[in-house]
Formats: structure tokens, C-alpha cells, sequence
């Protein structure tokens, strides 16, 4: 993106000086390949995605960290396997602490499945969902690691401020 001078307003400017613009080097090949990834992922540039990355890797620190952190477990399961009811509710309020809100899904016939949020020690948090997935007649089961957000850096180049790689404003901002 050239800055042609006089295209920008002060306004502009100063979100756009929160940046820090680096250069990077890299195998053209590689390059090729992540340009090919974000673009099926519909990223729209290299900074978004890059921004992303770097975000993903710090949850995944806090997670090996055992920090103060949130999650998603997700289960299926056929309700009928003898015990399997009793034996998930019984372990579920050993963990009342962590567990914030269960969503139950009835599938079909035989099939339930199940959505806890989970808040606490990262190491807690995959316990339970070790133990969970771990239950006879549960079917499949993952957790899903995310953040409580507090320890993250804001998205700046993101949500209302200009973008350095294509100058186009998003849709959305927030304070
Ligand atoms: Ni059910």
C-alpha cells in the first residue's frame, strides 16, 4: 500500500501510527503455500492472518502455562450405555468450579450431545475433559482452548482501525 500523501485524514493517521509495520523473510515457497491457506480460510490479507497466528500461539501458552483460563468441551454420546448418564453427572459436579454452563442437545433416539463451558487452571480443564472423553459409551469428545481475553493485547489493526496492508475499513469496532 503506498501512502500517497494527503490520502489519509489525521484521524486515520494516528490509529494507523498504533502499528508497527516489520518486514519478513521467508521461502517464496512457503509463502505460496500460507498465501494459498489464509486465502481458502478467506482472509483478506497477510496481516490479519499473521495477527491471528500470533494470538492462537499465546492461548496455547497460557494452556501450557496452566493459567487462569476458558474452553469448550464438546461430547457425544448414546444415552442408552448402562451407568454412562450417572457416571457423567456425577463427574460433572466434582468440577462445579470449573463448569460455567452445560448445553444438552438430544441428537436422535440414541444420540446426545453435550457442550460445557469450562472456566479455570488450564491443567484442570484438561483433566476433566481427559476424564470425560475417557467414559465407556462416550462416543467423541474435544476440548477447545480459548482465552479469558484479559491477558491479550487488543486487536489493534483490527475491528475500526485502518488496515496497513489494504487501507479498507472493517465492518465493526469496539471500545
Ligand atoms: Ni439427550
Amino acid at each position: 500500500m503506498a501512502l500517497a500523501g494527503g490520502a489519509y485524514t489525521v484521524d486515520e493517521v494516528i490509529k494507523m501510527s498504533e502499528l508497527v509495520r516489520f518486514g519478513v523473510s521467508i521461502d517464496h515457497h512457503l509463502l505460496d503455500k500460507f498465501d494459498e491457506l489464509i486465502g481458502r480460510k478467506g482472509y483478506k490479507n497477510r496481516s490479519e492472518a499473521i495477527r491471528d497466528l500470533i494470538r492462537d500461539h499465546m492461548v496455547e501458552q497460557e494452556w501450557e502455562a496452566d493459567a487462569e483460563t476458558v474452553g469448550t468441551f464438546t461430547m457425544v454420546y448414546d444415552h442408552h450405555t448402562r451407568d454412562l448418564s450417572s457416571r457423567l453427572t456425577h463427574l460433572q459436579h466434582s468440577f462445579t468450579g470449573e463448569i460455567c454452563s452445560v448445553l444438552h442437545v438430544h441428537l436422535d433416539h440414541n444420540n446426545c450431545l453435550e457442550v460445557l463451558v469450562l472456566k479455570g487452571k488450564a491443567q484442570l480443564l484438561q483433566k476433566l475433559a481427559d476424564k470425560l472423553v475417557s467414559v465407556r459409551g462416550v462416543k467423541h469428545g474435544k476440548l477447545t482452548m480459548t482465552t479469558t481475553g484479559e491477558a491479550m493485547p487488543a486487536g489493534q489493526g483490527d475491528h475500526s482501525h485502518l488496515d496497513a496492508d489494504d487501507g479498507h475499513h472493517h465492518g465493526h469496532s469496539h471500545d
